[in-house]
């Protein structure tokens, strides 16, 4: 049947133009029960869920009606690792590229997907894919490499469940009762939003399994016994072919896999996910960390559950991605134009509640979505300062050699994602491995421009990194899209907590490459959401930021340690006679704290490297 419809493309692609390919997604909450544990509301589409996956052939166009059904929330949909070259409005990124749709309003996603390889879509205003509002979205390609490799197509999603609303846990989540950051820690593991998943199978034939994981949090490994994989595709970029006996999935990521399914039909074989424990602040006894799912070849054979030999998610060796290969050979960019140095903090700032930042800036948004500052301030759009502090602008020229050193001042790992483009990968410490957690014995380590090993002559490219517990990555890309991208961590708690910055990219550029549908507009008119100014929505002087959004306070000296904050806030919530609602634990020893203000020049606690005579513009 799948290869039917591909059939169907094939001899689409040999003669016709590409197809619009069009859908009517009505927004509304439903009830499910995915793990068989909980009723609850999720983000349905045409009053279904799981929702829809989408197909679309290289070439076509997609367009998506949306209409906000929800009745008591915002909604907005990012289509994951498309580059919207030239559609920028069409990223979906509430207050980077649009206004968050309220309820009531419609507005219509429409752009060309050219682009290969294995993405998916999901809500992108605050706090709202969790609550089930994402889905795969396949792009099929008669002229990718593997194409006569394998006779049909397994789309697998990933995802951690949470048996209570996002909206209900957010304010747990971010609140004076947690102020170490632990994150809420998931009910159950999906597979297709579901469990228990079998996928029949014939012997000794090859399919294609695009996984992907859709989850808010936790990454999970993946094998299935008895066999390989041989990847091929990883985040929209073709892969010379590699053997992997485990994958580890973070969020956000994909893999495209060669299976070849055994000889005979004798067994069924295990699908086994494992979720990466060292992610959780704690680990409730009765969580299911991992799960099996059966590829079936008898149907008349047992489906039993994994034993899983290894004792905890650290024992099970993944797959390095770094030692990838992208089949079209794009070589290793040359020494950068603009370098971007920036570190991952866990902080408390004067609310009590915990951030995330870059470098010294958590993540707050604007008064204007910033593509819309772009548009309307005229030649000062090429500065900095019209798209506020807070947003952490960085201005990049047309075309300009890009490199991104991203530090780890955290104990967490943590999958870092670009809009717009997808970067090449030319440095990872520690690796994915054995040592991924070895940086944690001591302080973080920073890159180091003078003492570094080669970089690949073909580094792999994709839109989401995991960057190591208190290590590094070092990411190029060139700035050819002109628009508005977000860089973020895709954990959707610690991009709640600030873990974003904006690249604001050939911005004299933005007014000839992108223009505003009405209906993109009205969304904003009926969410009362300005739609020219600076940051602050100042129209008259886009200079004067005067009444930005802006981030909280610093803690004052002598408050410094994450410890003692915790502490004085839970002697707080004591004093107000507030008890026992401190569900995850204030000892969180996972989040490191930064160091003071008044410390962040000195070295004590501050990440290691030394610094560059890069010609820099740095975060
Ligand atoms: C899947 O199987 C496990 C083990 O038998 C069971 O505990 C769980 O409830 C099942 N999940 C669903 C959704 O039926
Ligand atoms: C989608 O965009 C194309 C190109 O701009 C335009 O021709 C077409 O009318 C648009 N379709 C819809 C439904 O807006
Ligand atoms: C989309 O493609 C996948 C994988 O080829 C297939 O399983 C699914 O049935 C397709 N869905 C539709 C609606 O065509
Ligand atoms: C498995 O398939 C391959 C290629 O389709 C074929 O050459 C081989 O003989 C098959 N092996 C068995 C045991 O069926
Ligand atoms: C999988 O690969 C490993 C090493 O890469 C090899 O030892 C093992 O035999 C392979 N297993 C199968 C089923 O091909
Ligand atoms: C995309 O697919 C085409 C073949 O359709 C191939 O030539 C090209 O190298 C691929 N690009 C990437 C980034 O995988
Ligand atoms: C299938 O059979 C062939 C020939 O007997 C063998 O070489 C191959 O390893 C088998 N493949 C699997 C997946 O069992
Ligand atoms: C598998 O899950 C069980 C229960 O959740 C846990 O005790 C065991 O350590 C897990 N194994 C791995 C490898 O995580
Ligand atoms: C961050 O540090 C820079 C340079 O020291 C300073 O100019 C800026 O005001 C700081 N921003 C915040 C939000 O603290
Ligand atoms: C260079 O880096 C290596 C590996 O990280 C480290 O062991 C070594 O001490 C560093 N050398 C210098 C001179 O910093
Ligand atoms: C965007 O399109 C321009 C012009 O066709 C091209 O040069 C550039 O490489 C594209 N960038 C991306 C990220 O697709
Ligand atoms: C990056 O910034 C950190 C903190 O400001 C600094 O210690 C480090 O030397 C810088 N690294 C590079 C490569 O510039
Ligand atoms: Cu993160």
């Amino acid at each position: 049947m799948v290869r039917a419809f591909v059939a169907g493309l094939l001899a689409l692609a040999a003669g016709a133009a590409a197809k619009t390919v069009n859908y009517d997604f009505n927004v509304s909450w439903v009830q499910a029960n995915p793990d068989g544990m909980a009723d609850r509301k999720v983000i349905g589409i045409n009053g279904e869920w799981p929702l829809p996956v989408i197909n679309v052939t290289k070439g076509d166009r997609l367009v998506v009606n949306m209409y906000n059904g929800l009745g008591d929330k915002s909604t907005s949909i990012h289509w994951h690792g498309m580059f919207q070259n030239g559609t920028n409005n069409m990223d979906g990124a509430s207050m980077f590229t649009q206004c968050p749709i309220p309820p009531g309003s419609s507005f219509t996603y429409n752009f060309t997907v050219d682009q290969n390889g294995t993405y998916w879509y999901h809500c992108h205003t605050d706090y709202c894919y969790p609550d089930g509002y994402r889905q795969a979205l396949l792009v099929h390609d008669v002229d990718a490499p593997f194409y006569d490799q394998y006779e049909e197509e397994i789309p697998i999603t990933l995802s951690d469940w949470y048996h209570e609303m996002m909206e209900d846990l957010s304010t747990e989540f971010m609140s004076l009762y947690n102020p170490s950051g632990a994150e809420p820690i998931p009910d159950s593991f999906l597979m297709n939003d579901g469990q228990n998943r079998t996928f029949a199978v014939k012997p000794n034939t090859t399919y294609l399994l695009r996984i992907i994981n859709t989850g808010n949090f936790i990454a999970q490994y993946i094998y299935i016994e008895g066999h390989n994989f041989t990847i091929v595709e990883v985040d929209g970029v073709y892969t010379e072919p590699q053997e992997a006996s485990v994958l580890y999935v973070h969020i956000a990521q994909r893999y495209s896999v060669l299976l070849t399914t055994a000889n005979s039909t004798e067994l069924n074989y295990k699908i086994v996910t494992v979720a990466d424990s060292d992610l959780m602040d704690g680990i409730p006894s009765n969580l299911q960390l991992n799960n099996t799912n059966w590829l079936v070849l008898n149907e008349d054979a047992p489906l039993e559950q994994a034993v899983i030999t290894a004792a905890t998610s650290d024992d099970l060796v993944p797959f390095d991605d770094f030692t990838l290969v992208p089949t079209d050979g794009m070589a290793l960019l040359p020494e950068p134009d603009i370098q971007i140095n920036v570190t991952v903090y866990m902080v408390n700032l004067m609310t009590g509640y915990n951030y995330a930042e870059l470098n010294n800036i958590t993540y707050t948004a604007p008064k204007v979505p910033t593509l819309y500052t772009a548009l309307s301030a005229g030649d000062l759009r090429t500065t900095e300062v019209v798209y506020g502090e807070y947003t952490h602008p960085i201005v990049l020229e047309h075309n300009k050699v890009v490199e991104v050193i991203l530090n780890n001042g955290d104990g967490g790992s943590h999958p870092f994602h670009l809009h717009g483009h997808n970067f090449q990968v030319i440095q990872r410490e520690p690796p994915l491995g054995p040592e991924f957690n070895s940086y944690l014995d001591g302080d973080p380590i920073g890159y180091d421009p003078n003492n570094h090993t080669d970089f690949p002559p073909i580094p792999i490219r994709r839109d989401v990194i995991v960057l190591p517990p208190q290590g590094f990555v070092v990411l190029r890309f060139v700035a050819d899209n002109p628009g508005v991208w977000v860089f973020h961590c895709h954990i959707d708690w610690h991009l709640a907590s600030g873990l974003a910055m904006t690249f604001v990219e050939a911005p004299e550029l933005i007014p000839t490459h992108v223009s505003i549908p009405e209906d993109h507009y009205a969304a904003c008119a009926a969410a009362a959401i300005p739609t020219v100014g600076n940051a602050a929505a100042n129209t008259e002087d886009y200079t004067d930021l005067t009444g930005q959004n802006a981030q909280p306070a610093d803690i004052p000296d002598g408050w410094t340690s994450k410890g003692e904050v915790a502490m004085a806030f839970s002697v707080l919530s004591a004093v107000l006679g507030i008890i026992s609602l401190v569900y995850y634990g204030l000892a969180d020893l996972k989040h490191r704290p930064k160091p003071a203000p008044a410390a962040r020049d000195s070295s004590e606690g501050e990440v290691a490297a030394v610094s560059t005579e890069v010609p820099s513009k740095s975060g």
